[in-house]
């Protein structure tokens, strides 16, 4: 069959050899991320038409105001892990603490956690700007049979076995890795069917788009304010292109396709950046990595960072090798 007409499921079914735990558990995870991502893409391509967006009134761990569509993706997202019997923890953006799944037989058997900000970007929701899931997924390292642990969940982002990335845009693609390149799949909603649609997504070693939020600037470490004149210097291949949507999956995927770097840096006002290791930054540098591109808090590897805490923060500097090298370049030039 050619790729491009292969379905998700086809395509989890081939390669299910392989994940190296495989016994259908990959399948039973990525599934259950298809139908929900399904769920979701149906509420958010009608956000506009019905009493469902706009703030929920409360707030998350985050201090940021809960959309509506928030808490519906958050929930959607959380039921169908359950329901598959393959997690045996839940970690999102918008539950203040993991959540225990203890399985059909209250056995805590299952293998698996998940990680996961379930409606990335959605103070675009209003402004009809493309949004996002982010998942990211580990084997339990506690014993099986018991409760899982935030132990369990503070893994560094080398043991993730599975990430990716929904995108809500004009189209709705998942993208994921489970370490072995990574692979986007396009959604036809008509019949509700994922179909192969960009086989072998590679970042380009090099690229001419920095995305990062200029108005931060006079906040900036000298670092990134050296690097973002290097990209506005009239020389060689430069000026770059600035491009910022505010959405990290919707700025990392185009990114990726084209060739850039996103950087979201620490600032005087969020000391330690904005994105979270656990559920962003991790997940998305595992894709990157995957797709040959390079991931840093401007200075060392995103993915061997040793986690503690459920939602911290860490500096993010993602996307086409050759650009996030010469931004660490200027990061350390600037210490
Ligand atoms: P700022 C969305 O809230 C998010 O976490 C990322 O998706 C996005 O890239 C970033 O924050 C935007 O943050 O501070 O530039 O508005």
């Amino acid at each position: 069959m050619k790729d491009r007409n292969k379905t998700l499921g086809e395509f989890i079914i081939e390669k299910q050899e392989e994940f190296k735990y495989s016994s259908g558990e990959l399948s039973r995870i990525i599934n259950s991320i298809r139908l929900a991502a399904k769920v979701v893409s149906h509420k958010v391509n009608k956000a506009g038409l019905v009493d469902i967006v706009g703030a929920a009134g409360e707030q998350n761990i985050q201090g940021e105001d809960q959309q509506k569509l928030d808490v519906y993706a958050n929930e959607v997202f959380i039921q169908t892990l359950i329901n598959r019997e393959i997690v045996c923890g839940i970690a999102s953006e918008e539950n203040d603490d993991f959540i225990t799944v203890q399985g059909k037989d209250a056995s805590h058997n299952n293998k698996y956690v998940v990680l996961m900000d379930p409606l990335d970007g959605s103070s675009n929701i209003d402004v009809n700007v493309s949004v996002g899931t982010i998942f990211s997924v580990y084997r339990r390292i506690t014993p099986m049979g018991t409760p899982v642990t935030l132990e369990d969940f503070l893994q560094p982002g080398v043991n993730q076995v599975a990430a990716g990335y929904v995108i809500y845009g004009t189209s709705t693609m998942l993208v994921y890795t489970t370490g072995h390149g990574v692979n986007g799949f396009t959604l036809n909603p008509a019949i509700g069917t994922f179909y192969l649609s960009h086989p072998n997504m590679k970042y380009a070693p090099d690229g001419k788009i920095y995305s990062i939020n200029e108005g931060n600037y006079i906040h900036f470490p000298q670092g990134v304010k050296d690097y973002i004149k290097y990209c506005q210097l009239e020389e060689g291949d430069r000026p770059y292109t600035s491009r910022y949507i505010g959405s990290l999956v919707s700025d990392f995927h185009r990114n990726m396709i084209k060739g850039g770097v996103y950087i979201y840096p620490t600032s005087s006002k969020a000391p330690n950046g904005k994105l979270r290791l656990l559920y962003e930054c991790n997940p998305m540098a595992f894709i990157a990595e995957q797709a040959g591109g390079k991931a840093s808090d401007g200075f060392d590897r995103i993915l061997e960072i040793k986690p503690t805490e459920l939602h911290q923060r860490v500096p993010f500097f993602c996307g086409s090798r050759n650009m996030v090298e010469k931004a660490e370049e200027f990061m350390t030039n600037a210490t």
